[in-house]
């Protein structure tokens, strides 16, 4: 035993194993192991000036610092003057009462959160420099530069003049003032209330400084189920050290809202968003926050949906309630996100068309401090649903992009599935609003429309687990999250490329691996729980698991035959003409495309169509077979992810390749879940033979009916 634990230290000391938790998300800093590119950097980095005494210019000088004597291995230090092979980071306005630069052209462009990146010679001294119009773009800046020597990349010949595409791109945390998180998979709310305003736990500043490393400048705190006591003394006083934390980070805190908080909390009879006293109360409470929390961010709001009270209450509208919060923000700088989430049970109308029909009339009737926050589909997040078609209903209103980053339909936090790829699938999507080129990314960068206003939110996936998201692949999507909101023209194999080589190997071979695993993880995953435009078939109120045949529940809309509309026939929710004619919010030709069932794409088939089971598909297949062999496929494709997972042993740290091949044993298994459930349960209606080269499921259909999970989380 004693000699054991000698070796175990001596392996240790010599670095021979080394255990990472992922704590350290994507800023790792560990020493480069490309001889090469080691030596290069060493020898051009050998000076580290700073300029300006901003709270900002210290996070910049410490993450220069770490980067640097981590990367490179050597202590690099910090200087007062410029000298041969150092790197300058500051201002425009410090930098050049040092270097006699211009690039005014340059500047104007670029904005307040934009950078530049620079080779240049002065006097004979190859220099970097870092600069921007304010410090936050040069901790951009900073990052993106540290990013390079992270990713190998060469810096002797730099000239990146960066700025975002989107200006408010914020996570939205479903967090509770209890510490639970509605539909998070990654422990407790990161926020301790309790010990708040007092207690800062350090690991405020690591969050705040990873959303600041890939541009994330806002955060919703609370749920949008949200409780009005937030708005109390009490907590604001709370907020304001968050908010105190991240500020030098660039990030800016934001409230989700109760609409009834006039009520709630402000003992007033009613919250009617025309009543005096209750616009009064909004401005009252603005500026009280605002005296706490000068550069606050402003209200998000879900209002009159699923049971939260709104103006609809009163019989006003989603405007009424939006211009109302506007207007009380208006004096401060501050913005309204309302939420286009929006649906009724007692509407008959299909669930897909409701947010449309009561969002496209409002259309032009907002304050120019509100953005109207749309899901990325018409229903819910779901693994794929067309684009939402209110994207190319409101050319009069900025419209904001909500994704999901936390996983409530894709396998919560032990599924890898890589989101950059649906993200860009959605922001790439043509509208056709204002002809061929109207994507959704256009839409809400606000250049398709010429809005001033632009946003894009995350329902963020972190919590207390040690490594923040719970499965170490999950820390990509918040990754890549913020990088899409940065630039909505990267790739997902590109961000891919950089989160592998920041967080795992800057091996060529094995980063290349993993990019395979992660690009074609989604689409894996969309096979084998919702295949063909299937949806909403998930497990009743936890969503966990399938559950194709939830029905008779006290709304419609919240069980699984609702959406799919399996019969004798055949399966799917009939969207055309002949059905709720969901198609026609659509622009042409998506509308037309969408439309015909020849030409409707397989993703979406019976999204929009009820298609005889032996209808014939594209691969020449019956629908029947391709249902069954997608969710084989899928399984199939899990299978084969942990064999290239497998075979990466010898590159990833060890506790992270355990981790993930326990992750991908859950992933496997429930993969199998779902194709067996879904499988058996649609071959009652189908009455037709799961093909003969495919696997008969091992369990009967009411096994899997009768599994039950009271504590799974939700
Ligand atoms: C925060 C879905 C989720 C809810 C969520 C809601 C929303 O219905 O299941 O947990 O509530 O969307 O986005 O408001």
């Amino acid at each position: 035993m004693k000699l054991f634990l000698a070796l175990l230290i001596l392996l240790f000391t010599f670095n021979v194993l080394t255990a990472d938790d992922g704590y350290r998300l994507w800023l790792k800093y560990d020493k480069i192991h490309d001889v090469q590119k080691l030596e290069t950097y060493q020898s051009v980095l050998q000076g580290i000036l700073v300029t300006g005494d901003s709270l900002t210019g210290a996070i910049i000088q410490n993450e220069l610092e770490n980067g640097l004597n981590g990367l490179l291995d050597k202590k690099v230090p910090i200087i007062r003057d410029i000298q041969d092979n150092c790197i300058i980071a500051g201002t425009i306005e410090n930098i050049r009462s040092m270097v006699n630069i211009d690039f005014e052209n340059e500047m104007n462009a670029i904005g307040n959160e934009g950078y530049l990146i620079l080779n240049y010679n002065i006097s004979n001294n190859d220099i970097i420099i870092i600069t921007a119009n304010t410090d936050i773009g040069v901790l951009y800046g900073t990052f993106h530069f540290l990013r390079l020597l992270q990713t190998l990349q060469d810096i002797d010949v730099l000239n990146i003049i960066e700025s975002p595409r989107i200006q408010l791109r914020v996570l939205n945390h479903w967090d509770n003032l209890d510490r639970t998180v509605e539909r998070g998979y990654a422990g407790f709310s990161l926020w301790n209330w309790q010990k708040l305003p007092d207690y800062i736990h350090p690991y405020y500043h690591e969050y705040a400084r990873a959303n600041a490393s890939i541009g994330i400048n806002g955060t919703v705190l609370n749920n949008v189920n949200a409780n009005a006591l937030i708005l109390t003394p009490l907590y604001l006083n709370k907020v304001k050290a968050l908010a105190d934390v991240f500020r030098p980070y660039g990030i800016k805190v934001y409230l989700s809202i109760r609409f009834s908080a006039p009520i709630d909390i402000g003992g007033l009879p009613v919250s009617d968003p025309l009543d005096e006293e209750v616009r009064q109360w909004w401005k009252d409470k603005a500026q009280e926050i605002y005296k706490l929390i000068p550069d606050f961010g402003g209200f998000l709001v879900k209002a009159n949906s699923e049971g939260q009270p709104g103006p609809q209450n009163y019989g006003r509208s989603h405007a009424d309630g939006a211009n109302m919060l506007a207007d009380a923000l208006k004096p401060f700088g501050g913005v309204v996100m309302w939420r286009a989430f929006v649906y009724d049970a007692n509407d008959k109308e299909d669930r897909a068309k409701q947010a449309y029909n009561e969002f496209k009339p409002l259309d032009g009737k907002f304050r120019d401090n509100v953005l109207i926050q749309v899901k990325n589909g018409p229903i819910d997040f779901q693994p794929r649903e067309p684009f939402h078609p209110l994207f190319g209903g409101m050319p009069e209103t900025p419209l904001m992009m909500e994704f999901q980053i936390t996983q409530e339909y894709l396998g919560f936090s032990t599924h890898l599935v890589y989101l950059a790829t649906l993200y860009e699938e959605v922001l790439d999507a043509d509208t056709y609003a204002k002809g061929e080129g109207s994507t959704v990314a256009r839409v809400i960068d606000g250049s398709l429309n010429n809005h001033k206003l632009s946003g894009i939110a995350g329902v963020a996936n972190t919590g207390t687990d040690r490594n923040w998201t719970g499965h170490l692949f999950a820390q990509s999507n918040w990754y890549c999250f913020g990088r899409l909101a940065w630039d909505h023209q990267l790739s997902a194999e590109k961000i891919a490329d950089e989160w592998i080589r920041m967080s795992l190997t800057n091996d060529d071979a094995a980063v290349r691996s993993i990019q395979s695993i992660m690009m074609k993880s989604r689409e894996n995953t969309v096979n084998y729980m919702t295949p063909l435009g299937l949806h909403h078939i998930m497990g009743w109120d936890h969503h966990y698991g399938p559950a194709p045949w939830i029905k008779d529940k006290h709304r419609d809309d919240w069980t699984s035959v609702y959406y799919h509309r399996a019969d004798s026939i055949g399966i799917g929710f009939d969207r055309t003409k002949t059905g709720s004619n969901a198609v026609s919010q659509y622009h042409e030709p998506a509308a037309d495309t969408f439309a015909a069932l020849e030409t409707c794409p397989d993703e979406y088939l019976i999204w929009f169509h009820h298609v005889p089971w032996d209808y014939k598909l594209k691969s020449g297949k019956t629908l029947w077979d391709e249902l069954c062999y997608h969710y084989y496929n899928g399984t199939q494709a899990v299978a084969e992810m942990q064999k290239k997972w497998a075979d990466l042993q010898d590159k990833i740290d060890p506790e992270i390749f355990n981790h993930v091949t326990s992750m991908m044993k859950i992933q496997y298994k429930e993969a199998v879940w779902w194709r067996n459930a879904c499988a058996l349960y649609f071959q009652t209606f189908s009455n037709q033979p799961i093909p003969e080269d495919l696997e008969k499921p091992d369990k009967t259909l009411e096994y899997y009916q009768n599994l039950s999970f009271p504590f799974a989380p939700k």
